[in-house]
């Protein structure tokens, strides 16, 4: 018999960020994110982790009593809880933390693929079995992730902010000294780096002495659809046999589709491939080389391997997105990848800029990898005393519960208005 969910517990925490810059404005001082605790009948619990912007934490708040009376196995069944409504929530991408535009349905598979995982993790626990197990099993013992590069302001304009390690960067050399302090963090292999934020040409310098500095290393810059048609062209022409990919250069399949037509460059994205029915149009029109998952986004392990195997069939390389997270959805984005045969090109994670976690013993990258544990489950086990700790600062400032880049950026500059479509 299979375990049988007998309880969800919800808790929504603010962790401390930093002061990120992007093309939208700059990362708050504190990021929501929603933690999933989820028990069975043996009193085995299972770990999760979401988005926690408002809309999220109540859709999971409506869908977490459903799950009681569920066992842990009904893996396809927790995917499709409540499916059906898709709405638009929202068109603005930097609205939805510049991960495409907002939906009902995005909202719901963001939260089911949080009880995915704990239901895998609480299964894995009582099987004596890792995730990844689950999931049909390991193809490699490491998962490499790339050393995550964003300009930065040296603290937050807000009072009392939580300071950061790693210094102001808001120019070539401050992304050079940035990836040194990366590559002694965690000795990262590739590069991204967040762009869209300075003028293009101070962008490809950045990525120029980059690749002077770090000459192995592969380098991608993603401006998040801040560029026109135009610019994106000069900067693909430019950065041709510099960078393995651009990661969303420009905003719209056409563009991106033209973009890679007129200048061979291989493009990525997390912001026009994020849901199924947005596949078609940008494969078809062949405006996207190499899809970004975002297991939230997409609903789940199992369905980031669905999307894997869709990539496979199209030739379309696969890697990973990520937004500001912790612990639990690093392993559970390490169980995925350790399991798909094609990933191509090493993850991205926000994991390094999180100076605080909700697990007992926080992941450390080596060589920019992190090793696949055969620990059952996701083989993390929750700090119950962070997480009060993270839930209180969440009680505590309300007006923090919702990311919002462009609010933070008024902090420093009250007259500050988000950047038309596109910035350059
Ligand atoms: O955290 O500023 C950020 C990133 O820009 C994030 O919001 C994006 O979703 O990292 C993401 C990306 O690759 O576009
Ligand atoms: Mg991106």
């Amino acid at each position: 018999m299979s375990p049988v969910i007998t309880d969800v517990r919800l808790t929504p925490i603010l962790i401390a960020d930093a002061p990120l810059l992007n093309v939208g404005g700059v990362h708050q001082p504190y990021t929501p994110r929603l933690i999933v605790e989820l028990e069975t009948d043996s009193g085995t619990v299972g770990l999760g982790e979401t988005y926690g912007d408002h809309q999220y934490l109540a859709r999971a708040t409506e869908l977490a009593p459903k799950l009681i009376g569920m066992p842990v196995t009904a893996i396809n069944a927790i995917r499709l809880l409540d499916a059906g409504d898709t709405r638009l929530l929202d068109d603005n991408p930097v609205a939805g933390g510049l991960r495409g535009t907002l939906t009902t349905d995005k909202v719901r598979l963001s939260i089911v693929s949080a009880f995915e995982t704990a239901a895998l993790d609480a299964h894995g626990r009582e099987l004596g079995l890792p995730v990844h197990a689950l999931l049909g099993g390991k193809v490699r013992d490491r998962v490499d992730y790339s050393g995550y590069l964003f300009y930065k302001w040296a603290e937050h304009p807000t009072p009392n902010a939580p300071a950061d390690e790693w210094g102001e960067v808001l120019d070539p050399d401050g992304v050079v000294r940035l990836a040194e302090k990366f590559s002694a963090h965690g000795g990262f292999r590739s590069f991204k780096l967040k762009g869209g934020v300075f003028p293009p040409e101070e962008e490809v310098a950045a990525i120029i002495a980059l690749a002077k500095a770090f000459p192995e290393h592969p380098l991608r810059l993603d401006p998040n659809g801040g560029w026109s048609p135009a610019t994106a062209t000069t900067v693909a022409e430019q950065l041709t046999g510099i960078v393995e990919y651009l990661e969303d250069p420009t905003a719209r399949v056409a563009d991106m589709a033209e973009l890679h037509r007129r200048t061979g460059m291989p493009l990525a994205t997390n912001m026009i491939v994020t849901a199924v029915d947005e596949i078609r149009p940008a494969f078809d029109a062949n405006a996207v080389q190499v899809v970004l998952s975002d297991h939230h986004f997409w609903g789940g392990l199992h369905a980031t391997r669905d999307l894997a195997a869709v990539c496979h069939a199209y030739g379309k390389g696969i890697s990973m997105h990520s937004n500001t997270h912790l612990g639990i959805s690093l392993a559970a984005m390490t169980h995925v990848a350790a399991t798909v045969a094609h990933l191509d090109y090493a993850c991205d994670t926000h994991y390094p800029w999180q100076a605080e976690d909700v697990i007992t013993d926080p992941f450390t990258f080596t060589d920019g990898a992190i090793e696949v544990t055969d620990t059952p489950g996701l083989g993390i086990d929750l700090d119950r005393d962070a997480l009060a700790r993270l839930h209180e600062r969440w009680q505590r400032l309300p007006a923090l519960r919702d990311r919002d880049d462009v609010a933070a950026m008024r902090v420093a500059d009250p007259d500050y208005r988000p950047p038309g479509s596109p910035k350059y």
